[in-house]
């Protein structure tokens, strides 16, 4: 990270202003408390509330959706230029306030200043993308259609109308407003519904695309309980469309209720989602073990590994496994562990329900592999969980399937890379994955083999430079890949060709 001194100059002047603030709804560009309230507490010092964001009731939920299609008619017809430059105002807003967004996210989800620095970088970039994107359809919109008289046809490209927004807590800058920013700058009205654990973040972001222009009723802010109103928008036959990042059981079931046609519904939901992982790392005996190791402890540890992208398997072939197994349960004993404040390497996880999840995982691990390290759990001030890794755990166990979503890495036993390949791709999820290896023949394999969506080599499995790498998942770990790759606006636009007989 750049400048550590200034982030500190930001954590004070966050700790002043925003300690204790309070982000209400903000519906039809009025702010609108509630009678409940959700606070946010600080997961490395539970004392400690940050502050608090309004709960939003059903009724509110309504409020929310009919605002939004009355405000579409006028938004859709700005032309997309107008619009891609709200998108730009707020990145450069968001620029000049980006250290304050780091220290709000070190305060309200324990994200370090190095993790917290690089999401908000990767904010910025999914605003300028989204306007660049945006700006290939320009003249095609609503407004402006561009088609010659004459000529055959013209092919419009037009907004769906009004979409929810449900976003996760472990990027709540970056993948907030990325969410937001590719169905908004095409001309959709978009309800945005945070995790209840990072409101505050995401209301410091709203206030940032409103003060770049948006409209009101565009973007609603409508934190609230995902079971409750986010439920209640997933079904309402007034949704036109859901963009989900979370859980796999979270997206399924989204997945399920926007399925289901209800009365006065005159259109297929659109459902994109980005869910879970379960990431692997091959290292085979031709791998520089210091690059191996150094990419598996990055991979594994950032973010305390509450990253869909975090490599949460670890696969070595038997020629150097014991050798790597060492070299990593040494590395991860060397991890500072503290508070995002401090810029620890390891912080607390998020939340006491996170907390007791990875408490349980850890016990199952004792009953399928062998602890090398870690699995303590510290809950007197913060929810720390100490660096854990279990060794020797077969391929089909509980810890080698499934989302822990914590500081926790199970490492098995491949008996040659034919094997390790298999073994990476025997989850139902897809998103990242990686190789440590230097031939080039196994590498061209996994280019052809490994099934996911990110494959890194040689480095860490996390981390992709949006508009160059698009990010997204195979399998259950989603529906597509956002941020570059074939036309991702498209999921919020619709065509329209029109011929003209002359
Ligand atoms: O998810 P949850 P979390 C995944 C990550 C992990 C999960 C952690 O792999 O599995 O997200 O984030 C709302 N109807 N990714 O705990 O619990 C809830 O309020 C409607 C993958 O936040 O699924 C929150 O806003 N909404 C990702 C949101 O769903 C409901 C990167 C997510 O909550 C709801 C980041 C319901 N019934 C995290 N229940 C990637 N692939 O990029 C809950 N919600």
């Amino acid at each position: 990270p750049e400048n550590v001194e200034a982030y500190k100059v930001a954590l004070s002047k966050v700790r002043s202003e925003l300690l204790g603030k309070h982000y209400p709804l903000i519906i039809d560009g009025q702010e609108r408390d509630t009678p409940q309230r959700i606070e946010s507490l600080n997961p490395c010092d539970t004392r400690e509330v940050v502050g608090s964001t309004a709960q939003a009731t059903i009724q509110d939920a309504e409020d929310a959706l009919q605002g939004a299609w009355a405000a579409w008619p006028e938004w859709k017809r700005w032309t997309m230029d107008a619009r891609a430059r709200v998108l730009l105002k707020a990145a450069a807003i968001l620029k000049r306030r980006r250290l304050e967004a780091c220290a709000l996210m070190s305060i309200e989800v324990g994200k370090n200043y190095a993790e917290a620095d690089v999401e908000v970088a990767e904010a910025i970039d999914f605003l300028e993308y989204y306007a660049r994107e945006a700006m290939k359809y320009e003249g095609f919109g609503a407004a402006e259609t561009t088609w010659y008289a004459g000529e055959e046809n013209g092919l419009m490209y037009l907004p769906l109308g009004v979409g929810v927004s449900i976003s996760p807590w472990n990027f709540p800058c970056a993948i907030f407003v990325g969410m937001l920013a590719a169905p908004l700058v095409v001309g959709n009205c978009v309800i945005a519904k945070p995790a209840e654990d990072s409101g505050m973040i995401a209301g410091f972001m709203v206030d940032i695309l409103r003060e770049a222009g948006l409209p009101a009723g565009v973007l609603q802010f409508l934190p609230g309980v995902g079971e409750e109103v986010g439920e209640y928008l997933v079904q309402h036959p007034k949704m036109r469309f859901i963009t989900f990042t979370g859980s796999r059981g979270v997206g399924l079931h989204i997945n399920e209720v926007a399925a289901k046609p209800k009365p006065g519904q005159r259109w297929i939901k659109r459902v994109i989602m980005e869910l879970g992982g379960k990431d692997a790392l091959i290292v085979d005996e031709t791998a520089d073990l210091d690059v191996a190791v150094t990419a598996a402890v990055q991979g594994a540890f950032g973010f305390n590994g509450q990253k869909c992208s975090a490599m949460s398997r670890l696969i070595v072939v038997d020629a150097v496994y014991d050798e790597v197994v060492s070299r990593f349960v040494e590395r991860a004993e060397a991890l500072k562990i503290g508070t995002g404040e401090e810029n620890a390497n390891v912080t607390a996880v998020v939340n006491q329900e996170s907390f007791d999840k990875i408490a349980s995982y850890i016990e199952i691990g004792k009953g399928e592999g062998k602890l090398l390290t870690g699995g303590e759990l510290k809950g007197e001030q913060g929810y720390y969980v100490t660096p854990t890794i279990f060794g020797d755990v077969d391929s089909q166990a509980r810890i080698a399937q499934e989302e822990i979503f914590g500081p926790v890495v199970t490492v098995l036993r491949a008996r040659d890379w034919a094997h390790a390949l298999e073994i990476a791709n025997s989850t139902e999820y897809g998103l990242t994955g990686g190789v440590c290896s230097r031939s080039r023949e196994r590498l061209e394999q996994a280019r052809a083999e490994f099934e996911v969506g990110n494959l890194y080599f040689n480095r860490k499995i996390t981390g992709a430079i949006v508009g160059v790498q698009p990010f997204g998942g195979y399998n259950m770990s989603g529906t597509d890949s956002k941020a570059g790759g074939p036309e991702y606006l498209g999921n919020f636009m619709q065509l329209k060709a029109v011929t003209e007989r002359f």
